[in-house]
């Protein structure tokens, strides 16, 4: 038998494991979804198999799930499964938990030294015919679009050198192009960086390597139409920390924040760095070039905002010191300088979201979630202590910011869905934790007004793990 979870934060309350894969067909919705929305809105969720093999472990650990909304002519189907990682199958045959610490393979059972351990817990992507789960620490697991059934590890056809590939990729909607980056591309702790692009029709086109300044947490990335944005922030892994049995990441602000920005179709050669103060950023909004200026829009803060890393680098974790916003960092690529200026945009916030249509591009309008306290006290609900209570659209040249919440619940990421009306901004969705009853709603609002509150509610008759990220993908896009 698995054996109960520990109560501590990452599988406390709200945390606490799920582990059902189902099956619902036609879900009972409040309201009407409109018939225009056809396609399939796919997201992760970490939610491990077996108790941690060291008493704990943190939420970002957890075995991916990955889930499909299937919107179709006013009706909506969800099912949920596991991706069947060669790490799961081996915990499922020795019915425990064979790994240790958050990618720390030294603490790993002798039964699968050497093994791949990734968890595909954190984006599904659809590109060129294919779904995939991604984690950063691993290549692509490949996933049946229609039925979640999993296929396997995937490496563009053997093309694939980088150990690893981010769990952000950036995908051209105007050339159906897909550019990644991976970090430890060589392996543990390594400074090696792939940058890759494949072309519309599933092709490898480009891998180049290059260093990064140190072995840094390169979660996210940004493409623009002209140059690709590399962000190095200080949390960092060292060999020496992993040896000792820690995990991962370490937050380490004797180091400064570096960016190296190249042209997207150029040679790594190209790549210019710039450098600035210590701080983090899980997530960018969107980025766009402007003549000589390359814009790169993100939520950031002075620390990093999960608990375990601040502490495992032997800091406080104190979000109120965090000086969280929604900034804008402007790069002069024609001037000598070697940093940037930074304009604020908005407040604290992250899970950011801009429309296909905007990506890459001078726009308007983003979407993302807030923990705002004014909205009601901190509830547990994923890697932070206090999940999201608020969702807001904002218009970056304007500053203007529409907000929703619902005291009681917290929001996960939203997802942009787009109308095919011409004028309509299209939808957000949202997954709607309501804590007192343990159960989930999922909104749709309409984008333009998520003030007005949802025009949709599906009911969901179990509770969701928090997930991490999501996608949308119109029926026009399956091949
Ligand atoms: C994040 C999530 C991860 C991870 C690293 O949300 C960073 C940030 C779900 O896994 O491995
Ligand atoms: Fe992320």
């Amino acid at each position: 038998m698995a054996h109960p979870f520990p109560e501590t934060r990452d599988f406390a309350g709200h945390n606490a494991v799920v582990r059902i894969e189902c099956d619902i067909f036609d879900l009972i919705v409040e309201g009407e979804i409109p018939k225009e929305i056809n396609g399939v809105w796919y997201r992760s969720v970490p939610d491990p198999q077996f108790p941690p093999k060291l008493g704990d472990d943190v939420f970002i650990s957890g075995d991916g799930m990955i889930g499909a909304f299937i919107f179709e002519d006013g009706h909506v189907d969800f099912k949920q499964k596991y991706v069947m990682t060669e790490r799961l199958k081996n915990d499922r045959a020795a019915r425990r938990s064979l790994y240790g610490a958050y990618r720390n393979p030294f603490t790993d059972d002798e039964s699968v030294q050497g093994k791949p351990r990734g968890v595909a817990n954190t984006t599904p992507i659809y590109h060129a015919g294919k779904l995939f789960a991604l984690k950063e620490d691993s290549p692509p697991m490949e996933v049946n679009p229609l039925t979640l059934e999993t296929v396997g590890s995937y490496d563009y056809n053997g093309k694939l050198k980088s150990e690893t590939m981010t769990a952000h990729t950036r995908w051209d909607p105007d050339t159906d192009e897909l550019y990644f980056f991976g970090y430890e591309a060589g392996g543990l702790a390594t400074t090696d960086v792939s940058y890759c692009k494949v072309d519309s029709a599933g092709n490898l086109v480009s891998e180049q390597w290059f260093k990064a300044p140190y072995c840094s947490m390169m979660h996210d990335f940004v493409v623009t139409k002209e140059h690709a944005i590399f962000p190095v922030f200080p949390t960092v892994c060292t060999m020496e920390g992993l040896k000792k049995g820690n995990q991962h990441w370490e937050w380490d602000p004797t180091k400064n924040t570096h960016v190296g920005i190249m042209p997207r179709d150029g040679d790594v050669s190209e790549m210019r760095w710039f450098e600035g103060p210590p701080c983090f950023s899980y997530h960018m909004m969107n980025s766009f070039t402007e003549d000589n200026l390359v814009h790169m829009d993100l939520c950031v803060a002075d620390m990093n905002m999960f608990p375990f890393i601040m502490i495992d680098g032997g800091h406080d974790y104190n979000p109120r010191n965090a000086n969280g916003r929604l900034a804008r960092w402007t790069f002069d690529m024609a001037g000598d300088s070697n940093t940037w200026v930074e304009t604020q945009l908005g407040p604290d916030g992250d899970m950011p979201r801009v429309a296909d249509k905007d990506m890459m591009k001078d726009y308007e309008i983003g979407y993302y979630a807030h923990f705002n306290p004014q909205f009601g006290p901190p509830i547990l609900s994923g890697p932070t202590p206090a999940g999201f209570n608020a969702m807001s659209r904002i218009n970056v040249k304007t500053g203007e910011l529409k907000t929703f919440f619902i005291p009681g619940t917290t929001l996960q990421e939203p997802v942009h869905i787009k109308s095919n009306t011409e004028g309509h901004e299209g939808y957000i969705s949202v997954v709607c934790d309501i804590h007192e009853t343990g159960l989930t709603d999922v909104l749709l609002l309409e984008a333009e007004n998520v003030d007005k509150g949802p025009i949709a509610t599906m009911k969901l008759p179990m509770r969701f793990r928090s997930g991490v990220h999501g996608n949308w993908v119109a029926n026009e896009r399956f091949k």
